[in-house]
């Protein structure tokens, strides 16, 4: 399937510039393209993922990407889609936020590909060393007043307020594809849909600047919403991250698994890379066996291999059925730190031993002795996934998992950590 056609049918195209264009544009060439990924964290969340996966597609399609990390535009904040001024990081932060920007980008594409690799690009390569006069007379000089006020990104922030920094920031990305445009024969430029002023006031630039029907073109992705109106890639545990230092694997998988029934099939369509039949097939599983959640079960799988490879996603799997089944005893001690993150936990000082009945009432786990009583003779309590009946059980340096956890369980699902 051609590559428009690809991604008109998983929904990932919201607005292009000229489609017939660009159509016989990618059916003639090899086409760079570009993406860029402003350093505003240290991680990129799934919001970004869309993004750079499109880049991938296009790779697969025989095209040329080109990933760009904003290590200048990082300095001057994207006002696009954003209700106040934001607070500027340091160069060192900046500097540091994209070195991380740019090994994550490097893990999803191919850098070797015979005939169409891969690039990364640092507009801070160019936009760094340009002085005042030039940016001014050379760039600016090409930005109206009146078409920079009608760009969304700015109209709607004259009321809150904006900074010169801020409203200067479609210049530099304009200038950014100017820049690959020129050097690279880079004619594409794609991004979510809050990107399109910026993408277009490029274009401009470029038909301004190299010739009046220059052969440059714009796509936006539509952003990724929920069907409960919440905003996507974020939980109460926070923004779902791409490093498994921030995210654990554990909990990017669940986050996919959990998936409304009514958003798994576009999820599948703009996260993974099943083929239509595949994703039709899901989309029947879905509406006639809901409760089998196969198309979030296809979809956590794919995205967590992608993300953080085979092993991690086995590992997640594990975890998640330890702690559905209770048999929590053959969990590793990083196995616990990722599925027992958001679980109550009480520290231990490193005493020899502890009775079981002293250590319910001192973790708070039961409120009080004549209750932890109760709780062992009913059989509620569980020590690493084992019931504990005897009233004068002692928890030993045996019941440490890698001589870190216990684990607690009191009841049905309610987990404890002892953390030693
Ligand atoms: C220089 C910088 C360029 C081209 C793009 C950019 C970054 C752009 C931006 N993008 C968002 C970001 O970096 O701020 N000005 O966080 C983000 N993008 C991915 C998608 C997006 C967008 O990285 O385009 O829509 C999120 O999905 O918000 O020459």
């Amino acid at each position: 399937m051609e590559i428009l056609d690809d991604l008109q049918f998983r929904g990932l195209i919201n607005q292009v510039t000229d489609e017939e264009g660009l159509k016989s544009l990618l059916n003639q060439e090899s086409v760079k393209l570009y993406c860029g990924f402003d350093p505003t964290a240290d991680s990129l969340h799934i919001g970004h993922l869309v993004g750079v996966l499109a880049l991938k597609r296009f790779q697969m399609a025989g095209h040329q990407p080109i990933a760009l990390v904003g290590g200048a535009t990082g300095l001057i904040g994207d006002p696009s889609g954003k209700k106040a001024e934001r607070t500027l990081n340091t160069k060192e932060v900046v500097e540091g936020f994209s070195q991380s920007i740019k090994n994550q980008l490097s893990q999803f594409l191919d850098f070797n590909k015979e005939g169409n690799p891969a690039q990364i690009a640092n507009n801070y390569d160019w936009i760094g060393s340009l002085d005042l006069i030039t940016f001014l007379r050379d760039i600016g000089k090409s930005f109206g007043l009146n078409y920079m006020l009608a760009k969304d990104s700015v109209a709607s922030r004259l009321e809150a307020g904006i900074s010169f920094t801020e409203f200067s920031y479609m210049i530099l990305q304009s200038y950014d594809f100017l820049k690959l445009y020129e050097t690279q024969n880079c004619k594409l430029q794609i991004g979510g849909s809050d990107q399109w002023g910026n993408i277009t006031a490029g274009l401009e630039l470029i038909r301004k600047s190299v010739e009046e029907d220059s052969k440059a073109f714009g796509l936006t992705i539509p952003l990724v919403t929920k069907s409960d109106g919440t905003k996507f890639g974020k939980t109460e545990g926070g923004t779902i991250w791409l490093d498994k230092e921030k995210t654990s694997p554990y909990e990017f998988y669940q986050f996919w698994i959990n998936t409304d029934d009514r958003d798994v099939v576009r999820y599948l369509k703009y996260f993974t890379f099943f083929t239509k039949e595949e994703i039709d097939a899901l989309e029947e599983e879905t509406k006639n066996a809901p409760e089998k959640r196969l198309g979030q079960k296809a979809l956590a799988e794919e995205v967590t291999k992608l993300v953080h490879g085979e092993e991690a996603f086995v590992q997640a799997v594990k975890i998640s059925e330890s702690l559905f089944s209770g048999n929590v005893g053959d969990l590793t001690a990083d196995e616990i730190k990722q599925g027992f993150k958001d679980v109550p936990s009480f520290q231990v000082n490193n005493e020899e031993e502890v009775g079981l009945i002293d250590l319910l009432v001192n973790s708070k786990i039961s409120p009080s002795k004549r209750q932890a009583r109760e709780d062992i003779s009913n059989g509620a309590i569980y020590v690493n996934g084992e019931r504990a009946q005897e009233l004068d059980r002692v928890i030993s340096k045996e019941d440490r998992i890698e001589g870190q956890f216990t684990i607690i369980r009191r009841g049905k699902k309610k987990y404890y950590l002892i953390k030693y």
